[in-house]
């Protein structure tokens, strides 16, 4: 469904059996070289979600390859698989098979939200390019409250998002405030591979060098 400008939400685009795969990929992010943790932001909050990078690590706000917020270690690599992944989607979410081969992605932040965690209306503005953002949502379910590009308030849009459910943020979308403030806790199926909590995949084209 069309969200709004350049914003596609695609229910049950993952399939069981490759969101279980992707968890598995993610627990193993999650433990090293750079540890999935809260996020401590400049002005001496913590975020209640906690985050892992693949490809450059994310810290506000910029991307760096050492992850000199957290424990000094060198960001894991980001594999070609995951950049597949997120052609797929984007050719899938646009049916535009060109959009879909044009899309290289080259990091990825992990989001777990777990207990009262919720993430408040932002903008994603760390990137240089103008490429879309692919989100892939797994386990419990939540409201995504999509917003406009003017204001973090009013107007916007709450959609459900359930297992296995894509969103790719692209054109007029691509700089709308969002935010989840919302997750249906002990909602998720055992059969996503997550016995608790909510996993959120967003892949994004910094636009930095190699
Ligand atoms: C709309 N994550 O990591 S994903 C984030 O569910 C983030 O964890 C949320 O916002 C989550 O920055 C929402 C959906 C999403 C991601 C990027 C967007 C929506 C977006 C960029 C522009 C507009
Ligand atoms: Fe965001």
């Amino acid at each position: 469904a069309l969200l709004a400008p350049g914003a596609v939400h695609v229910p049950g685009w993952l399939s069981p059996q490759r969101g279980r795969a992707l968890v598995e990929a993610c627990r193993g992010w999650a433990t090293g070289p750079v540890p999935m943790r809260h996020t401590r932001l400049p002005r001496g909050g913590v975020m209640s979600v906690q985050t892992v990078c693949v490809g450059w690590h994310w810290q506000p706000y910029r991307y760096t390859r050492i992850a000199t917020d957290v424990n000094g270690a060198r960001v894991a690599p980001f594999p070609d698989w995951l950049a597949d992944l997120g052609r797929a989607a984007v050719a899938d979410a646009y049916e535009d098979e060109a959009a879909g081969a044009a899309y290289h992605p080259d990091v990825a932040l992990i989001n777990f939200y777990e207990g009262p965690a919720t993430m408040g209306m932002h903008q994603d503005k760390d990137e240089r390019t103008t490429d879309p953002v692919v989100s892939l949502s797994i386990g419990d379910r939540c409201v995504f409250r999509l917003g406009n590009t003017q204001t973090r308030t009013k107007p916007y849009t709450d959609v459900e998002l359930d297992s296995g459910d894509l969103l790719v943020f692209g054109g007029g979308s691509r700089f709308a405030y969002h935010g989840v403030p919302k997750v249906h806790p002990h909602t998720a199926d055992p059969e996503s591979g997550l016995a608790r909590g909510r996993l959120n995949l967003t892949l994004r084209v910094t636009g930095l060098p190699g």
